[in-house]
Formats: C-alpha cells, sequence, structure tokens
C-alpha cells in the first residue's frame, strides 16, 4: 500500500491526468479539473488479482473523483458505467495510477469493471451505490 514511483508506469499516469485537466490547471495536486466543479467525494479504487476493491461501498452524488491503482502484479484498467455514464482509465502497468472524474445521479449503481480479456469473469468486476 506504499506509494511507490513506478518509472513504467509514470508516462500513462501523466498522460491519464493531462487528457482529464485539458487546458486547466497544471497542479497535479488540485482537485479541480477542466473548469468542472470541485470533486464533492472521493474514491480510491485498487485494482489486483483478481478484484477490484473499493474505499467505500457507496459514494455522493454530484462530481466525485476516482483514484484507481493498479496494486496488482500484472496490467489491469477500470471500465465504469451507469445510466449515462461511461469512463474508463487507460491500461495501467503494475504500480501505475490514473483519476478519473465522474458525475453520478442520486440513487443509482454504477458498475466497475477490468476490461482485459477474462479479468471481470475471474473476479474483477463490483458495483458502487450512488446515495441519494
Ligand atoms: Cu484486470
Amino acid at each position: 500500500m506504499t506509494r511507490q514511483p513506478a518509472p513504467a508506469a509514470a508516462p500513462i499516469a501523466v498522460a491519464a491526468f493531462l487528457a482529464l485537466a485539458g487546458c486547466g490547471a497544471a497542479d497535479a495536486t488540485t482537485t479541480s479539473t477542466a473548469g468542472a466543479a470541485p470533486a464533492s467525494a472521493d474514491l480510491r479504487v485498487g485494482l489486483l488479482e483478481w478484484q477490484i476493491a473499493t474505499s467505500s461501498a457507496a459514494l455522493s452524488a454530484g462530481v466525485d473523483r476516482l483514484t484507481v491503482t493498479n496494486t496488482g502484479t500484472t496490467a489491469h484498467d477500470l471500465h465504469v458505467s451507469g445510466p449515462g455514464l461511461h469512463a474508463h482509465t487507460p491500461l495501467l502497468a503494475p504500480g501505475g495510477t490514473a483519476t478519473l472524474t465522474i458525475t453520478t445521479r442520486a440513487g443509482t449503481t454504477l458498475t466497475l469493471s477490468c476490461e482485459v480479456t477474462g479479468h471481470e469473469e475471474a473476479g474483477m468486476h463490483t458495483t458502487l451505490r450512488i446515495a441519494r
């Protein structure tokens, strides 16, 4: 659970951050991206063999930020889907991280899964409730 530099994954994580940030703030510590409202909730998501672990089973509705870390030993990604919502990270090497900022609707349930062939079937899927 320690934060170690991941040289192989750094370019991917940086690219993901820049894509999310658009032409907005370049400060990696900021919580707002591309002029969006500040994140109303933060969730940590861990990808490993063969499960997806979340720091909470529920989130508040609104703009939520997911910090995704591959804590496993092989490449994984995260796909988030729900009513009107589809978001995914790039493929993350072991130790790699990415941030997804999503807008969620109250009372819905999101599906989180890894899209690497065979991984969802192996157990890499979970659901996330959005509170009313
Ligand atoms: Cu996977």
